[in-house]
């Protein structure tokens, strides 16, 4: 026991950097080998709005698609990229796809990109850009009350190796009172008042759903006027049914906190914004439940530092990701790194949210080029010598098994989806 501390302390203090695997780096070798590292590595992307191509048109791709992205259309489209240069986030990612295919980037029109987008056949273009995203399981975003995707999934679905589901559940615990009659229309014994039963009803809807999709996990969006606990329809649901279904099949709850929907409706998708949440409710709920696991995500930036405290003192509290408007290099590159000082590698630095496929390549790209390196050059100037296997170790926690020991995604898919893979 002593013998292993004192290696230990050798090993902490450098005096004689013994590498778990491979000599320890020098300083100069470090980005280099992050970046080797980050770019061998297949990630796991936890959160997507893609689907899988048994969805058919649900599945967005191509360039039209890349084009009336709402981020875009926020960003009016055309003064983007003809009279204006394409220097955001957004618009610089439609260059990157086009270059990634070798496609032409300064042309006025869309013939050559149109032409190429056709010629593709999903499987293999799925195939492909997933390989150029470093990227081997995309989590999609599944409403079982959007009635052209529940109409696909009560047909059956066959299961696809790099996609898996998540049960998203904003209609019921945001909108019951538009969607309680869906539930009841199929025989759920639930009312407005969510009285009685319908808790209980709602909870065997989750499990009837969970034998269809076998998500990895349950997910709802949250206003940042987000309270808990209150005495609303809403959070006697989450409580009741929610939380409880979430235990029962062991899955984690992903809580998305902050959006402000419609601020300008004219904008339709594109008109959400962000508001500061009070997240008080995040702490009363991981106190309140210690048994359910939380993954949780939150819009503004004012939120994140917060939400790093919380995982601090929360065991059954995951951060995931730099969500929307915070997935821009500069605030992922702040938020990675105070991630990292507070919470070592304990937390899932990113997701994409890709909406269409291509989005992938961009979004891991840059994910790819903020992240880490920083991170080993500060350990190793305070006198720890930092090795590849270190590096890999922590790029494969960060990018891979955190997602996978949270979430079902290591559990093989069983009955209707377990066929064709
Ligand atoms: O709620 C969500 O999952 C959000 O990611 C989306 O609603 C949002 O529209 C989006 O695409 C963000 O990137
Ligand atoms: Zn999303």
């Amino acid at each position: 026991m002593v013998q292993g501390m004192r290696t230990a302390l050798f090993k902490s203090t450098g005096q004689v950097p013994v590498s778990r695997d491979g000599e320890p780096l020098t300083d100069g070798q470090i980005s280099s080998a992050v970046e080797d590292v980050l770019a061998a590595t297949q990630f796991v992307d936890i959160h997507t709005h893609l689907f899988a191509p048994a969805f058919g048109k649900l599945g967005l791709w191509g360039i039209d698609e890349l084009l009336t992205y709402h981020y875009l259309e926020a960003e009016f489209f055309r003064s983007l990229f003809v009279e204006n240069t394409p220097v955001s986030e957004a618009t610089r990612g439609v260059v990157a796809v086009l270059k990634a295919f070798q496609l032409p980037t300064d042309r006025p029109d869309l013939a050559e990109a149109r032409c190429f987008f056709e010629a593709q056949s999903i499987e293999s273009h799925v195939r492909r850009v997933l390989q150029m995203a470093g990227v081997s399981i995309v989590v999609m975003t599944n409403d079982p009350l959007d009635p052209e995707e529940a109409a696909v999934w009560l047909k059956g679905v066959a299961d696809h190796r790099q996609y898996r589901a998540a049960l998203r559940l904003d209609r019921i615990l945001c909108n019951w009172s538009s969607h309680w009659q869906v539930l009841a229309g199929q025989g759920y014994r639930v009312d407005e008042r969510a009285s009685g039963k319908s808790a209980a009803e709602v909870r065997r809807f989750l499990v009837d759903w969970y034998e269809r999709m076998q998500p990895v996990y349950m997910a709802v969006s949250l206003p940042d006027t987000f309270e808990y606990p209150q005495e609303t329809v809403a959070n006697r649901l989450l409580k009741e049914a929610v939380l409880a279904a979430c235990r029962e099949l062991d899955l984690p709850l992903s809580l998305m906190i902050g959006v402000r929907k419609r601020v300008n409706p004219a904008l339709r998708l594109a008109g959400d914004a962000v508001g500061r949440a009070d997240l008080r409710a995040l702490e009363n709920l991981c106190r309140e439940f210690p048994a359910n696991r939380f993954l949780v995500s939150v819009l503004s930036r004012e939120n994140q530092h917060e939400l790093c405290v919380y995982a601090r003192k929360f065991s059954n509290l995951m951060p995931f990701g730099c969500w929307w408007f915070m997935n821009n290099p500069s605030i992922v590159e702040e938020i990675t790194r105070e991630r990292i000082e507070m919470l070592g590698t304990s937390f899932i630095p990113q997701h994409s949210d890709a909406r269409v496929l291509e989005q992938v390549i961009y979004k891991w790209n840059n994910t790819r080029r903020t992240l880490l390196s920083d991170t080993y050059r500060l350990l190793s100037e305070d006198g720890r010598g930092v090795t590849r296997g270190d590096i890999q170790r922590d790029v494969t926690r960060l990018f891979r098994s955190n997602a996978e020991a949270w979430t079902n995604l290591r559990a093989p898919v069983s009955g209707s989806q377990a066929q064709s893979s």
